[in-house]
């Protein structure tokens, strides 16, 4: 919520350049941006250090986004520690179908779990690049964004008090269930939605995958995913109906229904383990557009989600975080506005695009057992022609691999100089 008078009860309101809403990825990896260019900002997260060093989520990270984060000097562990997958499989009609896409293109995807690298980027912001982090804040509000002199208060975990913070952006990547996107919507922006009226059960079990790579079992019961995460832990997907209880999913349901989903001639069994995580997600998408509007800048899941389909969430919101990190930056020590004015366009041509390929996949992963002929067929087409045309699969794979390279410089900013002050009023109007 905008208040345009707030009312804080702290005694010294503190002043940053920039306040960042949010310890996840996105946030973390624009924070770490500022730090390295020497400008001072604040990251105020809602949980706890250790809660976020821990949720585990996504895994599979795009090559350009793991180069992103090296010249970032963010992917040192990354790199020594990833797994590469070079291949998927797509299985159906009772059998195993590999797509070598590294054979294909000479690319391929790192894996490497989102609570490792959050670690990773905390370590660098706050204790290598001396960042000021506050965990465990509340009532996080936003004031002012509209204006030149915005501010943010939240209530001290400590002392429970109101604190007030003067800066001179927000940088609002607080994720699905923050604050921030609902003050640019209120007034500034419009939200499209997708609902694929479909639910996953999504699991974590403590057990090695059964295959070298990503598992996509297209089946008419429904689909299943396996997403190898480590050797000792890997992500199950499950199609269910959506809303359902994870309750309704117990351990020896599980593993028949994968078994039943992925099975395919002259593949190993499945190895069974512990169910770490059991949740059901119900599937949608969302896009805000624009993403930014006067002094706030939503980044990542803030601004836009993609069902965990395409495993395109953690690589959307690395991409705005280079993007909106290098635009701050070369607003705040060069005077230079180019990179703000044109960010929100520039992120969404590959948001659009992301979106577009998850749905065409939920297409695929989920005609098999719609219930509609047509569908099923259809289905089975597209995955055939998958294995039969070259050029349906390097299409598929660049969309799948994020290698395209018509979303324009990755950079996406001009260098520092270029542009002027004077521009981000327009900029700010022209949003
Ligand atoms: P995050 O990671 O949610 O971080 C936002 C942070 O903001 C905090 N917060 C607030 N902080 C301050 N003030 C407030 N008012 C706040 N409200 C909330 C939250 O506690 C949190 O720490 O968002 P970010 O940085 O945009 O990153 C997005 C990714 O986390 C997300 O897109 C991915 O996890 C999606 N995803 C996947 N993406 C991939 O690219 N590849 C995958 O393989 C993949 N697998 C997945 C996934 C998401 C999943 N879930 C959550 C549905 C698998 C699953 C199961």
């Amino acid at each position: 919520m905008t208040h345009t008078s707030p009312q804080p009860d702290s005694p010294a309101p503190e002043r940053f350049p920039v306040v960042v809403l949010g310890a996840g990825p996105a946030g973390l990896t624009v924070a770490n941006a500022l730090r390295a260019a020497s400008v001072d900002c604040l990251v105020l997260e809602t949980e706890s250090r250790q809660f976020v060093e821990q949720r585990p989520r996504a895994g599979v990270l795009e090559e350009p986004v793991v180069r992103g984060l090296e010249r970032r000097g963010l992917a040192g562990n990354l790199l020594r520690r990833a797994g590469r997958h070079t291949a998927c499989e797509f299985r159906f009609d009772g059998a195993a179908h590999r797509l070598a896409y590294a054979d294909l293109t000479g690319r391929h995807h790192f894996v490497y779990p989102q609570p490792l690298l959050v670690t990773d980027l905390i370590r660098e912001y706050a204790d290598v690049r001396g960042g000021t982090l506050r965990f465990e804040v509340r009532d996080v509000a936003l004031h002012d964004t509209d204006t030149d002199h915005p501010s943010v208060s939240y209530v001290c975990p400590e002392t429970g008090r109101r604190r007030l913070v003067h800066c001179d952006f927000v940088a609002g990547c607080d994720g699905a269930r923050g604050v921030s996107r609902s003050v640019l919507t209120a007034r500034h922006a419009r939200i499209a939605r997708h609902d694929y009226g479909i639910g996953w059960l999504a699991l974590l079990a403590e057990t090695p995958p059964s295959a070298d790579c990503v598992l996509f079992g297209v089946h008419p019961g429904g689909f299943a995913g396996q997403m190898p995460r480590s050797p000792e832990v890997t992500r199950f997907y499950l199609q269910c109906p959506p809303g359902d209880d994870p309750e309704n999913w117990p351990h020896e349901r599980v593993w028949s229904e994968l078994r039943r989903r992925l099975a395919a001639a002259g593949t190993p069994p499945l190895a069974e383990g512990k169910l770490l995580e059991k949740r059901v997600l119900d599937m949608h998408d969302y896009v805000v557009e624009p993403m930014a509007a006067g002094r706030l800048f939503l980044a990542g899941d803030a601004a836009h989600l993609t069902a965990p389909i395409a495993a395109k969430g953690m690589n959307l919101a690395l991409h705005d975080a280079f993007l909106l990190g290098d635009a701050l930056v070369a607003y705040l020590t060069a005077g230079d506005d180019s990179g703000l004015a044109g960010y929100s366009a520039a992120c969404l041509r590959r948001v659009w695009d992301y979106q577009e390929f998850s749905q065409w996949l939920s297409d695929v992963y989920h005609g098999a057992s719609s219930g509609d002929p047509y569908r099923a067929g259809t289905t089975l087409a597209r995955l055939r022609r998958l294995f039969a045309s070259p050029a349906a699969a390097s299409a598929f794979v660049e969309q799948y691999l994020g290698t395209a390279d018509h979303y324009g410089d990755p950079a996406g900013v001009r260098p520092a100089g270029s542009g002027g002050r004077a521009r981000l009023s327009r900029a700010r109007a022209g949003r």
